[in-house]
Protein backbone atom coordinates (compact mmCIF):
# COMPACT_ATOMS: atom_id res chain seq x y z
CA UNK A 1 0.00 0.00 0.00
CA UNK A 2 1.61 3.33 -0.87
CA UNK A 3 1.33 5.79 1.66
CA UNK A 4 1.99 9.24 1.82
CA UNK A 5 1.31 12.23 4.36
CA UNK A 6 1.66 15.94 3.59
CA UNK A 7 2.37 17.09 7.02
CA UNK A 8 1.85 20.62 8.37
CA UNK A 9 0.53 22.64 5.32
CA UNK A 10 -2.34 24.73 5.10
CA UNK A 11 -4.97 23.47 2.73
CA UNK A 12 -6.73 26.37 0.17
CA UNK A 13 -9.09 24.48 -1.96
CA UNK A 14 -11.32 27.44 -4.02
CA UNK A 15 -13.42 28.28 -0.95
CA UNK A 16 -11.40 27.40 1.92
CA UNK A 17 -8.17 27.99 3.68
CA UNK A 18 -7.08 25.42 7.04
CA UNK A 19 -4.73 24.65 8.04
CA UNK A 20 -4.62 20.32 7.71
CA UNK A 21 -2.19 17.31 6.99
CA UNK A 22 -3.54 15.30 3.92
CA UNK A 23 -2.72 11.59 3.75
CA UNK A 24 -2.87 9.91 0.22
CA UNK A 25 -3.08 6.10 0.46
CA UNK A 26 -2.82 4.04 -3.03
CA UNK A 27 -3.72 7.08 -5.28
CA UNK A 28 -6.68 8.59 -3.38
CA UNK A 29 -6.68 11.01 -0.61
CA UNK A 30 -7.87 8.93 2.30
CA UNK A 31 -7.83 11.35 4.68
CA UNK A 32 -7.63 15.30 5.65
CA UNK A 33 -7.22 16.83 9.01
CA UNK A 34 -5.27 18.43 11.68
CA UNK A 35 -2.29 16.30 13.19
CA UNK A 36 -2.88 13.11 11.31
CA UNK A 37 -0.62 9.77 12.20
CA UNK A 38 0.77 7.54 8.85
CA UNK A 39 2.22 4.41 9.39
CA UNK A 40 5.57 3.62 9.80
CA UNK A 41 6.31 2.90 6.24
CA UNK A 42 4.89 5.93 4.77
CA UNK A 43 6.91 9.07 2.87
CA UNK A 44 5.93 12.52 4.65
CA UNK A 45 6.26 15.69 2.73
CA UNK A 46 7.03 18.54 5.15
CA UNK A 47 4.91 21.43 3.90
CA UNK A 48 5.36 23.26 7.11
CA UNK A 49 4.63 27.14 6.01
CA UNK A 50 3.05 26.23 2.94
CA UNK A 51 0.61 25.54 0.90
CA UNK A 52 -1.61 22.11 -0.05
CA UNK A 53 -3.41 22.83 -3.28
CA UNK A 54 -5.05 20.94 -5.70
CA UNK A 55 -2.97 19.87 -8.54
CA UNK A 56 -3.33 21.92 -11.51
CA UNK A 57 -5.55 21.50 -14.10
CA UNK A 58 -4.47 23.06 -17.80
CA UNK A 59 -7.77 22.60 -20.31
CA UNK A 60 -5.62 23.45 -23.49
CA UNK A 61 -2.64 21.82 -24.69
CA UNK A 62 -1.52 20.24 -27.78
CA UNK A 63 0.87 17.63 -27.24
CA UNK A 64 2.91 16.50 -30.29
CA UNK A 65 0.18 18.40 -32.87
CA UNK A 66 1.01 18.11 -36.26
CA UNK A 67 0.36 21.49 -37.48
CA UNK A 68 1.19 23.92 -40.60
CA UNK A 69 3.19 21.15 -42.10
CA UNK A 70 5.43 20.32 -38.96
CA UNK A 71 4.56 18.81 -35.53
CA UNK A 72 4.87 20.11 -32.19
CA UNK A 73 8.09 19.86 -30.24
CA UNK A 74 6.70 18.75 -26.82
CA UNK A 75 5.13 14.85 -26.94
CA UNK A 76 2.75 13.61 -24.25
CA UNK A 77 5.73 12.32 -21.96
CA UNK A 78 8.33 15.73 -22.06
CA UNK A 79 5.38 17.49 -21.99
CA UNK A 80 2.96 15.99 -18.73
CA UNK A 81 6.56 16.06 -17.11
CA UNK A 82 7.06 19.41 -17.38
CA UNK A 83 3.92 20.10 -16.18
CA UNK A 84 4.52 17.83 -12.74
CA UNK A 85 7.35 20.69 -12.22
CA UNK A 86 5.01 23.27 -12.68
CA UNK A 87 2.84 21.83 -10.34
CA UNK A 88 -0.07 21.00 -13.07
CA UNK A 89 -1.31 17.00 -11.98
CA UNK A 90 -3.80 16.80 -15.49
CA UNK A 91 -4.31 17.99 -19.26
CA UNK A 92 -7.15 18.02 -21.36
CA UNK A 93 -5.30 18.16 -24.92
CA UNK A 94 -6.94 17.80 -28.37
CA UNK A 95 -7.70 14.96 -31.14
CA UNK A 96 -7.73 17.12 -34.52
CA UNK A 97 -9.20 15.07 -37.39
CA UNK A 98 -8.16 16.27 -40.39
CA UNK A 99 -10.96 17.20 -42.92
CA UNK A 100 -12.43 13.94 -43.77
CA UNK A 101 -10.95 12.04 -41.33
CA UNK A 102 -13.17 9.97 -39.28
CA UNK A 103 -13.30 10.83 -35.83
CA UNK A 104 -12.54 7.58 -34.22
CA UNK A 105 -9.47 6.69 -36.42
CA UNK A 106 -8.20 10.18 -35.42
CA UNK A 107 -8.98 9.65 -31.33
CA UNK A 108 -7.54 6.01 -31.53
CA UNK A 109 -4.02 8.03 -32.64
CA UNK A 110 -4.05 10.24 -30.48
CA UNK A 111 -4.62 7.88 -27.78
CA UNK A 112 -1.83 5.61 -28.72
CA UNK A 113 0.42 9.08 -28.37
CA UNK A 114 -0.90 10.03 -24.63
CA UNK A 115 0.14 6.10 -23.30
CA UNK A 116 3.52 7.67 -22.36
CA UNK A 117 1.66 10.41 -20.81
CA UNK A 118 3.67 10.91 -16.96
CA UNK A 119 0.28 12.37 -15.87
CA UNK A 120 -3.69 12.20 -16.59
CA UNK A 121 -5.29 13.47 -19.84
CA UNK A 122 -8.34 13.66 -21.29
CA UNK A 123 -9.45 15.36 -24.99
CA UNK A 124 -11.76 17.61 -26.66
CA UNK A 125 -12.63 16.32 -29.87
CA UNK A 126 -12.27 18.91 -32.72
CA UNK A 127 -15.11 19.14 -35.40
CA UNK A 128 -13.04 20.17 -38.31
CA UNK A 129 -15.77 18.74 -41.12
CA UNK A 130 -19.56 17.26 -41.03
CA UNK A 131 -21.68 14.39 -42.46
CA UNK A 132 -23.47 11.72 -40.84
CA UNK A 133 -20.22 9.52 -39.66
CA UNK A 134 -19.33 12.91 -37.70
CA UNK A 135 -23.22 12.90 -36.15
CA UNK A 136 -22.85 9.38 -35.52
CA UNK A 137 -18.84 9.61 -33.92
CA UNK A 138 -20.01 12.27 -31.47
CA UNK A 139 -22.30 9.64 -29.87
CA UNK A 140 -20.08 7.09 -29.76
CA UNK A 141 -17.02 9.22 -28.10
CA UNK A 142 -19.80 10.70 -25.60
CA UNK A 143 -21.44 7.28 -24.68
CA UNK A 144 -18.88 4.94 -25.12
CA UNK A 145 -15.29 7.08 -24.43
CA UNK A 146 -15.92 9.56 -21.90
CA UNK A 147 -15.77 12.68 -24.35
CA UNK A 148 -18.10 15.28 -23.40
CA UNK A 149 -16.53 18.53 -24.94
CA UNK A 150 -15.79 19.50 -29.00
CA UNK A 151 -14.06 21.83 -30.29
CA UNK A 152 -14.31 24.20 -33.52
CA UNK A 153 -11.46 26.54 -34.91
CA UNK A 154 -13.38 29.32 -36.64
CA UNK A 155 -9.96 29.90 -37.74
CA UNK A 156 -7.56 28.55 -40.07
CA UNK A 157 -9.36 28.68 -43.69
CA UNK A 158 -8.36 25.76 -45.85
CA UNK A 159 -7.06 23.70 -43.08
CA UNK A 160 -9.13 23.15 -40.05
CA UNK A 161 -11.89 25.90 -40.04
CA UNK A 162 -15.25 24.76 -39.16
CA UNK A 163 -17.97 27.33 -41.38
CA UNK A 164 -21.36 28.33 -39.38
CA UNK A 165 -23.42 25.30 -41.15
CA UNK A 166 -20.68 23.03 -39.27
CA UNK A 167 -21.07 25.34 -36.06
CA UNK A 168 -25.08 24.99 -36.21
CA UNK A 169 -25.08 21.26 -36.65
CA UNK A 170 -22.41 20.23 -33.99
CA UNK A 171 -23.50 22.64 -31.81
CA UNK A 172 -27.09 21.12 -32.00
CA UNK A 173 -25.26 17.45 -31.91
CA UNK A 174 -23.27 18.35 -28.09
CA UNK A 175 -27.37 19.50 -27.04
CA UNK A 176 -28.41 16.35 -28.03
CA UNK A 177 -25.62 14.49 -26.55
CA UNK A 178 -24.99 16.59 -23.05
CA UNK A 179 -21.18 17.62 -24.28
CA UNK A 180 -20.33 21.07 -24.14
CA UNK A 181 -19.12 23.10 -27.78
CA UNK A 182 -15.64 25.17 -27.55
CA UNK A 183 -14.23 27.20 -30.09
CA UNK A 184 -11.20 28.73 -31.03
CA UNK A 185 -13.10 32.39 -31.83
CA UNK A 186 -11.55 34.04 -34.59
CA UNK A 187 -13.07 35.18 -38.07
CA UNK A 188 -10.75 32.89 -40.31
CA UNK A 189 -12.23 34.57 -43.66
CA UNK A 190 -11.16 37.89 -42.35
CA UNK A 191 -7.79 36.87 -41.04
CA UNK A 192 -6.97 34.98 -44.42
CA UNK A 193 -7.97 38.86 -46.61
CA UNK A 194 -5.74 40.54 -44.33
CA UNK A 195 -2.71 37.83 -44.18
CA UNK A 196 -3.01 38.19 -48.36
CA UNK A 197 -3.83 42.06 -48.09
CA UNK A 198 -0.40 42.45 -45.92
CA UNK A 199 1.69 39.79 -47.77
CA UNK A 200 0.84 42.19 -51.13
CA UNK A 201 1.97 44.95 -49.31
CA UNK A 202 5.41 43.51 -49.03
CA UNK A 203 5.04 42.68 -45.29
CA UNK A 204 6.07 39.29 -44.64
CA UNK A 205 7.82 39.62 -41.05
CA UNK A 206 6.05 38.54 -37.64
CA UNK A 207 5.18 41.82 -37.33
CA UNK A 208 2.78 41.69 -39.54
CA UNK A 209 0.90 38.21 -37.81
CA UNK A 210 -1.34 40.38 -34.97
CA UNK A 211 -1.79 43.22 -37.79
CA UNK A 212 -3.71 40.10 -39.71
CA UNK A 213 -6.12 39.34 -36.78
CA UNK A 214 -6.74 42.43 -34.63
CA UNK A 215 -9.35 42.16 -31.86
CA UNK A 216 -12.18 42.70 -33.56
CA UNK A 217 -11.34 39.75 -35.76
CA UNK A 218 -11.92 37.75 -32.08
CA UNK A 219 -14.42 39.66 -31.15
CA UNK A 220 -16.86 39.33 -33.89
CA UNK A 221 -16.43 35.37 -33.65
CA UNK A 222 -17.20 35.24 -30.46
CA UNK A 223 -20.01 36.83 -30.75
CA UNK A 224 -21.29 34.86 -33.71
CA UNK A 225 -20.24 31.81 -31.35
CA UNK A 226 -22.31 33.05 -28.50
CA UNK A 227 -25.00 33.44 -30.78
CA UNK A 228 -25.01 30.71 -32.43
CA UNK A 229 -25.22 28.38 -29.73
CA UNK A 230 -27.98 30.88 -27.02
CA UNK A 231 -30.56 30.47 -29.97
CA UNK A 232 -29.56 26.44 -30.00
CA UNK A 233 -29.90 26.67 -25.87
CA UNK A 234 -26.10 25.05 -25.92
CA UNK A 235 -23.94 25.98 -23.81
CA UNK A 236 -20.26 27.34 -24.96
CA UNK A 237 -16.85 27.56 -23.61
CA UNK A 238 -15.02 30.22 -25.43
CA UNK A 239 -10.74 28.96 -25.22
CA UNK A 240 -7.64 31.30 -24.98
CA UNK A 241 -10.06 34.59 -24.98
CA UNK A 242 -7.04 37.32 -25.53
CA UNK A 243 -8.98 40.86 -25.80
CA UNK A 244 -11.48 43.11 -24.45
CA UNK A 245 -13.78 42.49 -27.37
CA UNK A 246 -14.09 38.84 -26.92
CA UNK A 247 -14.46 39.64 -23.08
CA UNK A 248 -17.60 42.14 -23.99
CA UNK A 249 -19.53 39.25 -25.56
CA UNK A 250 -19.11 37.07 -23.23
CA UNK A 251 -19.89 39.14 -20.01
CA UNK A 252 -23.32 40.46 -22.36
CA UNK A 253 -24.22 37.05 -22.73
CA UNK A 254 -23.49 35.79 -19.00
CA UNK A 255 -25.90 38.86 -17.79
CA UNK A 256 -28.01 37.34 -20.05
CA UNK A 257 -28.26 34.46 -18.20
CA UNK A 258 -26.67 32.28 -21.07
CA UNK A 259 -24.26 29.34 -19.97
CA UNK A 260 -21.21 30.92 -21.36
CA UNK A 261 -17.64 30.12 -20.08
CA UNK A 262 -14.38 31.76 -21.15
CA UNK A 263 -10.58 30.40 -20.64
CA UNK A 264 -7.46 33.23 -20.41
CA UNK A 265 -3.80 32.04 -21.10
CA UNK A 266 -1.39 32.67 -18.20
CA UNK A 267 1.10 34.46 -21.79
CA UNK A 268 -1.90 36.71 -23.03
CA UNK A 269 -2.78 37.82 -19.13
CA UNK A 270 1.00 38.67 -18.78
CA UNK A 271 2.37 39.48 -22.12
CA UNK A 272 1.96 42.23 -24.69
CA UNK A 273 2.44 42.56 -28.06
CA UNK A 274 5.57 44.76 -28.11
CA UNK A 275 6.94 41.73 -28.50
CA UNK A 276 6.13 41.21 -31.99
CA UNK A 277 8.46 44.73 -32.65
CA UNK A 278 11.67 42.57 -31.34
CA UNK A 279 14.30 43.36 -33.85
CA UNK A 280 15.15 39.60 -33.34
CA UNK A 281 13.25 37.54 -35.99
CA UNK A 282 13.25 34.47 -33.76
CA UNK A 283 12.06 36.66 -30.93
CA UNK A 284 9.35 38.48 -32.55
CA UNK A 285 8.26 34.74 -34.40
CA UNK A 286 8.71 33.07 -30.86
CA UNK A 287 5.37 34.55 -29.77
CA UNK A 288 3.49 33.88 -33.27
CA UNK A 289 0.33 32.44 -32.12
CA UNK A 290 -3.46 32.85 -32.65
CA UNK A 291 -4.81 35.12 -31.13
CA UNK A 292 -1.82 36.91 -31.05
CA UNK A 293 -0.46 38.77 -27.48
CA UNK A 294 -2.37 42.19 -27.39
CA UNK A 295 -2.01 45.82 -26.19
CA UNK A 296 -1.90 46.30 -23.19
CA UNK A 297 -5.27 47.75 -21.95
CA UNK A 298 -6.18 43.73 -23.04
CA UNK A 299 -4.25 42.26 -20.53
CA UNK A 300 -5.89 44.51 -17.83
CA UNK A 301 -9.73 43.36 -18.99
CA UNK A 302 -8.82 39.62 -18.93
CA UNK A 303 -7.51 40.16 -15.50
CA UNK A 304 -10.98 41.89 -14.46
CA UNK A 305 -12.67 39.17 -16.56
CA UNK A 306 -11.04 36.55 -13.76
CA UNK A 307 -11.78 39.16 -10.80
CA UNK A 308 -15.17 39.17 -12.17
CA UNK A 309 -15.97 35.64 -12.64
CA UNK A 310 -16.61 36.10 -16.39
CA UNK A 311 -13.46 34.12 -17.24
CA UNK A 312 -13.36 31.09 -15.33
CA UNK A 313 -10.09 29.11 -15.92
CA UNK A 314 -6.46 29.78 -17.13
CA UNK A 315 -4.80 27.40 -19.68
CA UNK A 316 -1.67 27.77 -21.56
CA UNK A 317 -2.12 26.44 -25.10
CA UNK A 318 0.90 24.58 -25.24
CA UNK A 319 1.69 24.14 -28.66
CA UNK A 320 5.82 24.10 -28.79
CA UNK A 321 7.58 24.98 -31.76
CA UNK A 322 11.57 25.28 -31.84
CA UNK A 323 13.50 27.91 -33.68
CA UNK A 324 14.30 25.26 -36.71
CA UNK A 325 10.29 25.26 -37.33
CA UNK A 326 9.66 28.41 -36.51
CA UNK A 327 12.10 29.66 -39.67
CA UNK A 328 9.36 27.80 -42.02
CA UNK A 329 7.56 31.06 -41.77
CA UNK A 330 11.34 33.00 -42.33
CA UNK A 331 9.76 34.49 -46.01
CA UNK A 332 6.08 34.40 -45.09
CA UNK A 333 4.72 35.31 -41.51
CA UNK A 334 1.96 33.21 -42.55
CA UNK A 335 3.72 30.23 -42.51
CA UNK A 336 4.87 30.87 -39.43
CA UNK A 337 3.87 27.73 -37.15
CA UNK A 338 1.24 29.13 -34.39
CA UNK A 339 2.26 28.23 -31.36
CA UNK A 340 3.86 28.85 -27.67
CA UNK A 341 4.74 27.05 -24.36
CA UNK A 342 3.83 27.68 -20.80
CA UNK A 343 2.77 24.21 -19.35
CA UNK A 344 5.57 24.52 -16.42
CA UNK A 345 5.10 27.81 -15.61
CA UNK A 346 1.32 28.93 -16.15
CA UNK A 347 0.73 28.43 -12.03
CA UNK A 348 4.10 30.03 -10.31
CA UNK A 349 3.74 33.26 -12.75
CA UNK A 350 0.04 33.47 -12.34
CA UNK A 351 0.44 33.07 -8.89
CA UNK A 352 3.12 35.99 -8.91
CA UNK A 353 1.10 38.12 -11.28
CA UNK A 354 -2.48 37.29 -9.70
CA UNK A 355 -2.14 36.34 -5.83
CA UNK A 356 1.38 38.37 -5.78
CA UNK A 357 0.31 40.75 -7.09
CA UNK A 358 -3.05 41.86 -5.12
CA UNK A 359 -5.30 40.88 -8.69
CA UNK A 360 -7.06 37.48 -6.95
CA UNK A 361 -7.28 35.52 -3.70
CA UNK A 362 -5.21 32.19 -2.73
CA UNK A 363 -8.78 30.64 -3.28
CA UNK A 364 -9.51 32.27 -6.71
CA UNK A 365 -6.07 31.05 -7.38
CA UNK A 366 -7.29 27.18 -7.23
CA UNK A 367 -10.44 28.19 -8.35
CA UNK A 368 -8.87 29.36 -12.28
CA UNK A 369 -6.12 27.04 -11.84
CA UNK A 370 -7.94 23.44 -10.99
CA UNK A 371 -11.19 23.95 -9.88
CA UNK A 372 -13.64 25.74 -12.69
CA UNK A 373 -11.86 23.61 -15.13
CA UNK A 374 -12.89 20.12 -13.36
CA UNK A 375 -16.20 21.38 -12.89
CA UNK A 376 -16.91 22.79 -16.32
CA UNK A 377 -15.66 19.62 -17.82
CA UNK A 378 -17.02 16.99 -14.84
CA UNK A 379 -14.09 16.24 -13.49
CA UNK A 380 -14.93 17.19 -9.99
CA UNK A 381 -14.65 16.40 -7.26
CA UNK A 382 -12.40 13.42 -8.94
CA UNK A 383 -10.25 16.27 -9.69
CA UNK A 384 -9.86 19.95 -8.82
CA UNK A 385 -10.62 19.11 -5.17
CA UNK A 386 -8.81 18.40 -1.62
CA UNK A 387 -11.57 15.71 0.09
CA UNK A 388 -11.66 11.82 0.44
CA UNK A 389 -11.67 10.11 -2.35
CA UNK A 390 -10.60 12.32 -4.85
CA UNK A 391 -7.69 11.84 -6.68
CA UNK A 392 -4.42 12.33 -4.77
CA UNK A 393 -2.94 15.07 -7.10
CA UNK A 394 -1.79 18.13 -5.33
CA UNK A 395 0.72 20.81 -5.19
CA UNK A 396 3.01 22.15 -2.04
CA UNK A 397 2.90 25.48 -2.84
CA UNK A 398 5.78 27.84 -1.23
CA UNK A 399 4.78 31.53 -1.12
CA UNK A 400 8.09 32.70 -0.40
CA UNK A 401 10.46 30.35 -2.97
CA UNK A 402 11.64 32.12 -5.92
CA UNK A 403 12.61 31.55 -9.60
CA UNK A 404 14.23 32.89 -12.59
CA UNK A 405 12.34 31.48 -15.38
CA UNK A 406 14.46 30.41 -18.86
CA UNK A 407 14.24 28.04 -21.76
CA UNK A 408 18.08 27.06 -20.80
CA UNK A 409 16.50 25.62 -17.37
CA UNK A 410 13.07 24.71 -17.91
CA UNK A 411 11.85 20.89 -18.24
CA UNK A 412 9.65 21.92 -21.41
CA UNK A 413 10.82 20.39 -24.84
CA UNK A 414 11.53 23.57 -26.59
CA UNK A 415 14.30 25.96 -26.87
CA UNK A 416 12.05 29.17 -26.36
CA UNK A 417 10.20 30.44 -23.42
CA UNK A 418 7.86 33.22 -24.02
CA UNK A 419 8.15 34.03 -19.81
CA UNK A 420 12.13 34.04 -20.55
CA UNK A 421 13.83 35.73 -17.57
CA UNK A 422 10.90 36.65 -15.71
CA UNK A 423 11.53 36.03 -11.58
CA UNK A 424 8.69 34.88 -10.22
CA UNK A 425 7.74 34.48 -5.56
CA UNK A 426 5.85 31.61 -5.28
CA UNK A 427 6.65 27.93 -6.59
CA UNK A 428 5.36 24.90 -6.41
CA UNK A 429 8.11 23.02 -3.94
CA UNK A 430 6.22 19.25 -4.35
CA UNK A 431 3.56 18.28 -6.72
CA UNK A 432 2.09 14.43 -5.75
CA UNK A 433 0.46 13.10 -9.01
CA UNK A 434 -1.80 9.88 -8.17
CA UNK A 435 -0.46 9.94 -4.66
CA UNK A 436 3.52 9.73 -5.68
CA UNK A 437 6.23 12.16 -5.08
CA UNK A 438 6.57 12.93 -8.11
CA UNK A 439 8.16 16.70 -8.21
CA UNK A 440 10.71 16.77 -5.11
CA UNK A 441 12.23 20.70 -4.89
CA UNK A 442 13.65 20.18 -8.31
CA UNK A 443 13.97 16.44 -8.65
CA UNK A 444 11.85 15.91 -11.25
CA UNK A 445 10.82 11.57 -11.21
CA UNK A 446 8.01 11.33 -13.75
CA UNK A 447 7.06 8.13 -14.79
CA UNK A 448 7.06 7.50 -18.51
CA UNK A 449 3.54 6.03 -19.26
CA UNK A 450 1.80 6.89 -15.77
CA UNK A 451 -0.60 9.22 -16.66
CA UNK A 452 -4.34 7.70 -17.24
CA UNK A 453 -6.85 8.74 -19.67
CA UNK A 454 -10.02 10.45 -17.82
CA UNK A 455 -13.50 9.65 -19.08
CA UNK A 456 -15.79 12.62 -18.63
CA UNK A 457 -19.40 12.11 -18.38
CA UNK A 458 -21.52 13.86 -20.27
CA UNK A 459 -24.35 15.84 -18.68
CA UNK A 460 -27.42 14.31 -19.53
CA UNK A 461 -30.63 16.31 -17.81
CA UNK A 462 -28.84 19.97 -17.38
CA UNK A 463 -29.22 19.80 -21.21
CA UNK A 464 -32.69 19.54 -21.27
CA UNK A 465 -32.70 22.88 -18.92
CA UNK A 466 -31.00 24.34 -21.47
CA UNK A 467 -33.38 23.61 -24.32
CA UNK A 468 -36.53 24.27 -22.49
CA UNK A 469 -35.16 27.85 -22.17
CA UNK A 470 -34.06 28.32 -25.68
CA UNK A 471 -37.82 27.37 -27.03
CA UNK A 472 -38.91 29.67 -24.02
CA UNK A 473 -37.05 32.90 -25.70
CA UNK A 474 -37.45 31.47 -29.22
CA UNK A 475 -38.75 34.56 -31.42
CA UNK A 476 -42.94 33.84 -31.28
CA UNK A 477 -44.60 34.08 -34.43
CA UNK A 478 -46.49 37.78 -34.74
CA UNK A 479 -50.14 37.39 -34.50
CA UNK A 480 -51.27 38.78 -37.79
O1 LIG B 1 -5.06 27.50 -32.30
C1 LIG B 1 -4.65 26.69 -31.45
O2 LIG B 1 -5.12 26.68 -30.33
C2 LIG B 1 -3.56 25.71 -31.75
C3 LIG B 1 -3.44 25.39 -33.20
C4 LIG B 1 -2.24 26.20 -31.16
N1 LIG B 1 -1.69 27.36 -31.80
C5 LIG B 1 -2.01 28.64 -31.48
O3 LIG B 1 -1.46 29.56 -32.08
N2 LIG B 1 -2.86 28.90 -30.53
ZN1 LIG C 1 -6.75 27.98 -30.80
ZN1 LIG D 1 -5.05 25.50 -28.90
Amino acid sequence: MATLLIRGGTVVTHDATYRADVLCVDGKIAAVGPDLDAPGDAEVIDAGGQYVMPGGIDPHTHMQLPFMGTVASEDFYTGTAAGLAGGTTSIIDFVIPSPGQPLMEAFQTWRGWAEKAASDYAFHVAITWWDDSVHEDMGTLVREHGVNSFKHFMAYKNAIMATDDILVASFTRCLELGAVPTVHAENGELVHHMQQKLLAQGLTGPEAHPLSRPPQVEGEAASRAIRIAGTLGAPIYVVHVSCKDALDEITYARRQGQPVYGEALAGHLLIDDSVYRSKDWLQSAGHVMSPPFRSPEHQAALWTGLQSGNLQTTATDHCCFCADQKMMGKDDFTKIPNGTAGIEDRMAVLWDAGVGGGRISMQEFVAVTSTNTAKIFNLYPRKGAIQEGADADLVVWDPNGTRTISAKTHHQNVDFNIFEGRTVTGIPRHTVSQGKWVWRDGDLRAERGAGRYLERPAYPGVFDVLEKRAERNAPTAVER
